[in-house]
């Protein structure tokens, strides 16, 4: 049964170039040639009408056969020439193990939190809780509260940042004092940490700054313990060689206030350029709190007494490192942050 000699061409070259198509796409454009709608073999098979009745039988089966080898052969180096693919595609992203490796550059704890951190821990060593507050703060918690006079300068525009006639940016941590305060009865033995901001800058004053303040109330606080306990806070902090001392100042939430000084630990108190021939350095404000403070939180003044303390979380760091500019806190300069990695 000798077959058609254009079926038969169709199939060995199509045989040939399924056996030599080197990529996917090579054999589909061997598979669109033959067996496409438009393809040789779909064309002698759209003729069929034109083949002699008698033949029309013989001629399509060996069309169909012929398609049916085809398909197959498609099918078999397909699978071949996908494997293939993929086997070049992973050789393609197959890492050179021969670099050299990327660094991993080690980070460093900036240098505000270091300190901060420290506060913290010095505190928390005495039985002193941590609370937090909102940094967006009324009028009344932020001055009111605190005892200052409707007339005191720090509510002035230009010193407090406000965002409404009756909302500000907090200028200290103390509305968080009042807070606390007011949702706790004494004993209360609280460090207050957090963002302030003041309208202020130059190489020692940032808009926004931290602090960290301090309180406690209870039956018999006294102005002793406040000295005893910040004296333990400064050894601490520049070591056990430096002494403090208090200066009388003046604060509305305070009766009496104090301002607290620590031997230059540079030099030991004799004088040097860190404080400036004084050998004292200023670290924090501090006093017994105002019986206006302690009756506005619903205390009864009679009753018991408390004392509270605030330090800027900057100026005790730059004292600490020895770092003359504020800004340098905020610039991220990694030269600078580097120098603080443990
Ligand atoms: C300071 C200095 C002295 C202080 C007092 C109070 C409160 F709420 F108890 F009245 N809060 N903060 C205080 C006292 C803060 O910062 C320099």
């Amino acid at each position: 049964m000798a077959g058609d000699p254009r079926v038969q061409d169709i199939l060995d070259r199509a045989l040939a170039d399924i056996a030599g198509a080197r990529s996917t796409s090579a054999l589909e454009q061997v598979r669109v040639r033959v067996l496409g709608r438009s393809g040789e073999l779909t064309a002698l098979l759209r003729g069929l009408g034109k083949v002699p009745a008698a033949d029309r039988p013989r001629f399509g089966q060996e069309v169909n056969r012929a398609k049916e080898r085809l398909e197959a052969e498609l099918e078999v180096r397909l699978v071949a020439l996908k494997a293939e693919e993929h086997r070049q595609a992973l050789q393609a992203q197959r890492p050179d193990l021969t670099l050299t490796g990327r660094a991993i550059l080690p980070g460093a704890v900036h240098p505000l939190v270091r300190v901060l951190d420290e506060i913290i821990e010095i505190f928390a060593g005495l039985g002193f809780s941590v609370a937090e507050g909102p940094e967006v703060e009324t009028d009344y918690y932020n001055f009111a509260a605190l005892n200052f006079p409707d007339d005191h300068p720090a509510r002035d525009m230009q010193d407090t940042f406000h965002l409404s006639a009756d909302t500000l940016l907090r200028t200290h941590t103390s509305p968080v004092q009042i807070r606390t305060m007011k949702a706790e009865r004494p004993p209360v033995r609280y460090i207050f940490p957090g963002k302030t901001y003041r309208r202020d800058a130059d190489i020692t004053h940032s808009p926004m700054f931290h602090q960290v303040e301090g309180l406690a109330v209870d039956t018999n606080i006294s102005l002793g313990d406040l000295k005893g306990t910040l004296e333990h806070f400064a050894r601490e902090m520049f070591g056990a060689g430096v002494s403090l001392r208090f200066r009388p100042s003046f604060f509305p939430f305070t009766e009496p206030s104090a301002e607290a000084d620590v031997s230059c630990f540079a030099c030991g108190g004799s004088g040097c350029r860190l404080c400036k021939q004084s050998g004292w350095l200023e670290i924090l404000g501090s006093g017994m709190v105002h019986p206006n403070v302690l009756r506005n939180v619903g205390y009864d003044p009679e009753e018991v007494t408390g004392w509270a303390f605030g330090m800027g979380v900057e100026r005790v760091a730059m004292l600490k490192y020895r770092i003359d500019d504020i800004r340098l806190f905020f610039e991220n300069d990694l030269r600078f942050l580097g120098q603080f990695a443990s």
